[in-house]
């Protein structure tokens, strides 16, 4: 196997979920690539060191600029607040780097421009994270949309709802509070929560035309954590949106951190022609699926438990049956992404990819302040 030194640049909840990629994709995938941990990089070196000693990275950084010009560092891979993704990347970019970044690309459309044209001018591999892709059965979904099954597609449904920012004490800014904080996330659900629905919906339904949103900031002040002070709240608490998708289906979309009671509600359906599917985060190895073509006293929704061996992925886990989780959905795309650099064929979303997600939030937000209908950016 070919090593990859790796550099991993921030050590919150997502430098976590990489991590574990990069340490258990080789074993349970065969590929030509093996991701070395080299250095674990924060601005608080505390955090690293620890998070070096849980991980079994080689080395310490606190300046990401450092990561850069170390020749040795093959790919970086971005754990960074959403308002870092830009400078990082593209000084990733600029020093020929391989590069994985967590969603969302950016925090706009306009950050996302900029580093995609940085980025495919290096003309280095790259992958924008959005996971949920890689979900068997979501991936499983993907494959039946493809075959046709479902037909033409008439509706397309999505949420995602939490219930973690309800309190009017809970502050804004700073560690694991920065997505509530609009200059450093961009957005509040729609680039953290809705991006997922949305790059989920692009690769399963295709591009989206326009929109119509409304959007809302329940608690309009909370003390930020950095300053002190108590401030104005930027980012969006709820929205919700319709589209119309180039293919002529029409769709909904709601996410919210105030839902009481859903913790991370991940849902979408889709209605076609001749079939349907429903799937659910909270039971994500299960894919429901309708399909009208079966013999009619039989016809019923299927619940099929994607976990066998000729379900995406699931041969090179366990038995037939047995179950995976959340963190094997970034192992997948880890996988994925390394094959694509071997064969030259990239699965995934790329920079680019990320970029499209991105026009569609922004579209949302505007849509949200005009009031009007608003035509989404192609990527
Ligand atoms: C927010 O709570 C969050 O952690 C998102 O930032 C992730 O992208 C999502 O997958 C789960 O929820």
């Amino acid at each position: 196997m070919k090593k990859l030194n790796v550099a991993l640049i921030g050590c919150g909840f997502m430098g976590r979920t990489h991590s574990n990629a990069h340490r258990k994709v080789n074993n349970f995938f065969d590929l030509e690539y093996q991701p070395v941990l080299k250095i674990i990089c924060d601005v608080n070196e505390d955090k690293a060191k620890a998070f070096a000693a849980k991980w079994g990275y080689e080395s310490v950084e606190t300046d990401w600029r450092k990561v850069m010009a170390n020749k040795d560092i093959d790919l970086v891979d971005i754990c960074l607040p959403n308002n870092m993704h830009m400078e990082v990347s593209m000084a990733a970019a600029q020093a020929g780097k391989i590069i994985i970044c967590e969603k969302p690309l950016a925090r706009d459309g306009k950050e996302g421009e900029k580093m995609v044209k940085a980025i495919e001018k290096a003309g280095v591999p790259n992958l924008i994270s959005y996971n949920y892709r890689r979900i068997p059965a979501i991936t499983l979904a993907k494959k039946l949309i493809d075959e046709g099954r479902l037909g033409k597609i008439f509706h397309y449904r999505s949420k995602f709802l939490q219930d973690w920012t309800i309190s009017k004490d809970l502050p804004q800014g700073g560690d694991a509070l920065w997505r509530l904080d609009v200059k450093v996330a961009g957005s509040g659900v729609t680039g953290d929560l809705l991006a997922h629905c949305i790059d989920t919906a692009l690769w399963l339904n295709g591009s989206m035309e326009q929109v119509n949103a409304m959007t809302e900031t329940f608690i309009k002040e909370r003390k930020h954590n950095l300053t002190g002070k108590v401030e104005k709240v930027g980012i969006d608490d709820a929205c919700a949106f319709l589209a119309r998708f180039s293919n002529g289906s029409l769709a909904t979309f709601e996410s919210t951190r105030y839902a009481r009671g859903h913790k991370a509600l991940f849902t979408l359906e889709i209605n076609g022609e001749h079939g349907s599917i429903f799937w659910d985060l909270h039971d994500a190895h299960r894919l429901q699926y309708f399909d009208h073509k079966d013999e009619g006293s039989l016809r019923g929704w299927r619940s099929i438990h994607v976990t066998d061996s000729d379900h995406p992925y699931m041969k090179n886990w366990w038995v037939p049956g047995l179950m995976i989780g959340y963190e094997h959905s970034f192992v997948h795309q880890l996988s994925d992404f390394l094959q694509g650099i071997s064969s030259g064929k990239p699965t995934g979303p790329c920079f680019r990819d990320g970029l499209a997600t991105q026009y569609v939030c922004d579209a949302v937000l505007k849509s949200a302040k005009t009031n009007k209908w608003e035509k989404v950016k192609k990527a």
